[in-house]
């Protein structure tokens, strides 16, 4: 009896996994597994020799069930360890930090401009970057031989010999939008015109793309002092200033008669710009009431229509509005200077999201 209790407890012990311990099981316990034949002799064995081996049976075979449940149970803590031990996963660890994306200041610059023509009345047109030289400058009353019109000035498509469809060139402002605008929903009109500009010019304060908006109303009785109007309310809400003053000084464009450019009252105290007082002015824009050539170019009777049109940089507002420095920053790929700035993270919600920028 001892010896089949230690060779069965030895091959519990030298089972290595779940298969192993019930190969021992079925050979100790199993129909006709060892003590399983051995109990069932007891029935033809005496009654004295039944009472001696009976209990001696009972306990072997309640020992090895144990030490069978007990191995398979260290066998699977052994496998948990090692799971474990495979699989541990440091939680402390820091994160990877991700970089924020951020709003750009000319795009967030361009949505507030928007949303205050919106509030007037405004609507958004776009038109497209490549323009025929008829929609850049013949409709807005630029002559052949305007010096805007000079290679120099303007960047124009190159064309394959044999290529006579009309010269092309990269617009150098939004206006052919709004001539565009003009024939396509005819007077009264009022829209603005955000998007990318193109000239060749490259300095601290002129970048080959920059960004303009451009406002059209037309109207049967629109004057210069719609304009004026306009133009204060819209100063007073972009740059948050109740008291601003607008100073309109006559000036020429070809596409506009009477021209004026418009000055903001500044200071300038310490090398930092506050708008709306002081005794300095800036410019910040230009306008005009729209010439009748450029009404009759965008289909609209002179003779019945009128109104104003006006021009700005947005790069330039957003400088002046955010205290940035120069120009190129905008082109900058490192972003912390944008941050620096206080612009927000690209999950702010946008007034306008589909301006061909
Ligand atoms: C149409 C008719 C007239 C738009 C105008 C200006 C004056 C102007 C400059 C401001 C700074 C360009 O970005 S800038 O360099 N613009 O001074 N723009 S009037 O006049 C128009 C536009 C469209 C059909």
């Amino acid at each position: 009896m001892d010896d089949l209790r230690q060779k069965y407890l030895d091959a519990i012990a030298g089972a290595g996994d779940e298969a192993a311990i019930e190969d021992v099981r079925v050979q100790a316990l199993g129909k006709k597994g060892e003590i399983s034949l051995k109990m069932r002799e007891l029935g033809q064995m005496s009654a004295e020799e039944r009472q001696a081996m009976g209990p001696k049976l009972n306990a072997l075979k309640d020992e090895i069930t144990s030490a069978l449940s007990a191995r398979k149970a260290s066998l699977a803590d052994a496998a948990l360890e090692e799971r474990l031990a495979a699989e541990w996963l440091d939680v402390t660890l820091p994160g990877r930090p991700r970089p924020r994306g951020t709003i750009h200041p000319v795009s967030q610059v361009t949505e507030e401009i928007t949303a205050i023509f919106a509030d007037m009345g405004f609507a958004v047109a776009e038109g497209p970057q490549i323009e025929s030289d008829w929609y850049n400058f013949d409709a807005l009353n630029i002559p052949p031989e305007h010096p805007a019109r000079q290679e120099h000035d303007t960047f124009f498509m190159a064309r394959a010999a044999g290529d006579n469809r009309p010269p092309h060139v990269l617009r150098t402002h939004t206006s052919p939008v709004q001539i565009r605008a003009m024939q396509g929903t005819g007077a009264p009109i009022r829209v603005i015109a955000p998007g990318r500009v193109y000239r060749c010019d490259y300095d601290q304060t002129h970048t080959p793309m920059f960004h303009q908006v451009e406002g059209l109303a037309i109207d049967r009785d629109i004057s210069m002092a719609n304009l004026k109007w306009v133009l204060e309310e819209f100063c007073r809400a972009f740059f948050e200033v109740e008291g601003v003053e607008l100073r309109f000084r006559a000036s020429h464009f070809p596409f506009t008669e009477p021209s004026a450019e418009v000055d903001i009252r500044c200071s300038w105290e310490g090398g930092t710009l506050k708008i709306g007082e002081g005794n300095d002015w800036m410019e910040i824009l230009g306008s005009g009431m729209v010439h009748p050539k450029v009404l009759a170019a965008g289909g609209i009777d002179p003779d019945e229509w009128q109104g104003f049109a006006f021009g700005m940089g947005i790069d330039r507002l957003a400088m002046l509005k955010y205290g940035i420095p120069d120009l190129r920053a905008f082109f900058d790929s490192d972003l912390r200077w944008l941050r620096h700035y206080g612009f927000s993270a690209l999950d702010m919600p946008t007034l306008h999201g589909g301006l061909s920028r």
